[in-house]
């Protein structure tokens, strides 16, 4: 079984996808997706220019075989524009073994090893009774764990926190308090966001506290610091929100200096979840090693595939962490079930984000996994059980789209 064609499919079906589709001779097909939100078609170009003409004529069998091609063949390793990519053909390859198979992809990955995977949603609002209201609308939803963002006083907007009910304006308008940046300015220049790490270690506290006081100790609470603190404010935030018992503090510190975790970790016994801008297992190792994270926020879609983030997986469980994938709509309903097959088959899973797509989206992407009681499946179809409609695509065209930029008050860029 040859491939026999490799197509590059970018639609903006509310938002910008980047969609790998690969169908071998006997017209089988199977789906990737390499959606790099920000820089869509950087991936799309390295796919086009540089992958899609070697992929021809390869045995459409050889997963592994294939991915040690593009990830040692290209000489310059990893990237997100190389994971991203080398993620989209794995993942299209594996799509195509199960539709051959006739099984659920999760079936090739050992099988299930639970019956769900559980969830968690973004819970907004500028003030507490917008998050309140937020987190209401989740739980009648069936959530049964949310992520807590909420406005700073004296910032005018924040990551995570959803402007408005019609925060995804245009296409996606009419969503609710969910937080969502995208559209965001179609084809104009980042939106620049102010930040006060003072402020927020200050307020945060009192967030949980108030959350807490109104919805009680089971309901597992998540938070996200998006990046923004230096290791000993990163330290503080987590010893300041343990009386609230979080499920986990994600990105409190950037991880491009692992060492940076250590300081973290000396200080709170709150859980910490990183990963979501890694895109290899080498950016785990001394994080792993030396038991600096709790989960790993990794999605298919950014680290290389399914292959790859299976291994990266099996090394976590050796050290009692715990999977908990990127599941934002810039990871397209493609690398989210691919996460959702991968998630009911390891050992080690954790929790797994889902942030849902907007309706315009699942025009294009005609989904088969399930969402009920806080618990997302994978169905029975064979394959990932994704299909993409070429004609409902022909309509969402491309514009450029940036994720904000993020400056403290006396103008210095910072992390957003
Ligand atoms: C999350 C993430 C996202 C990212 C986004 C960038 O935890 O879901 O931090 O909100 O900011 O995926 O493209
Ligand atoms: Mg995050």
């Amino acid at each position: 079984m040859r491939i026999a064609n490799v197509e590059v499919l970018v639609s903006s079906p509310g938002r910008n996808f980047v969609t790998l589709r690969i169908t071998t001779d006997d017209g089988v097909v199977g789906l990737g997706d390499a959606t790099l939100n920000g820089r869509e078609l950087a991936a799309a170009a390295y796919l086009t220019e540089h992958v899609a003409p070697l992929l021809i004529g390869r045995d459409a069998h050889q997963i592994e075989d294939t991915w040690q091609y593009l990830y040692r063949g290209a000489y310059w390793r990893r990237g997100p524009v190389t994971m991203a990519s080398i993620a989209a053909v794995d993942t299209a390859l594996w799509d195509i073994k199960a539709k051959v198979a006739g099984l659920p992809l999760y079936q090739l990955l050992g099988g299930k090893s639970r019956s769900g995977l559980l969830v968690y949603g973004h819970a907004s609002g500028a003030e507490l009774p917008e998050l309140f209201d937020s987190i209401h609308e989740h739980l009648d939803e069936g959530y049964r764990a949310v992520r807590v963002q909420t406005g700073i006083p004296g910032l005018p907007s924040v990551y995570g926190v959803a402007s408005s009910r019609n925060a995804s304006a245009g296409a996606d308008a009419g969503s609710d308090t969910r937080y969502d940046y995208e559209p965001a300015r179609r084809n104009a220049i980042p939106v620049e966001e102010t930040w006060d790490t003072r402020a927020y270690l200050r307020h945060a506290p009192t967030v949980f506290d108030a959350v807490r006081n109104e919805f009680g100790p089971e309901l597992p609470l998540l938070h996200d610091a998006h990046h923004r603190l230096t290791p000993i404010q990163a330290a503080k935030l987590g010893k300041s929100l343990e009386p609230y018992d979080l499920f986990w503090l994600e990105d409190v510190t950037p991880a491009e200096n692992q060492d940076a975790l250590r300081r973290v970790r000396e200080h709170t016994t709150t859980p910490l979840a990183i990963g979501e801008v890694f895109n290899t297992i080498w950016d785990y190792k001394q994080l792993f090693e030396e038991q600096l994270i709790d989960y790993v926020r990794s999605p298919v879609t950014h680290a290389g595939g399914i292959t790859a983030l299976r291994r990266i997986f099996d090394y976590a469980a050796v050290y009692q962490i715990k999977s908990g994938v990127h599941g934002p709509t810039d990871v397209s309903p493609v690398g989210l079930a691919a996460a959702i097959h991968l998630g009911i088959a390891i050992p080690n899973f954790g929790i797994q984000e889902y942030m849902q797509h907007s309706p315009v989206t699942h025009e294009v992407f005609e989904t088969t996994y399930t969402f009920s009681d806080g618990m997302l499946a994978p169905s029975e179809a064979p394959g990932l059980g994704v299909d993409y409609n070429d004609e409902a695509a022909s309509a969402f065209a491309y514009a450029g789209a940036y994720l904000p930029v993020n400056r403290l008050l006396d103008g210095s860029m910072h992390d957003w």
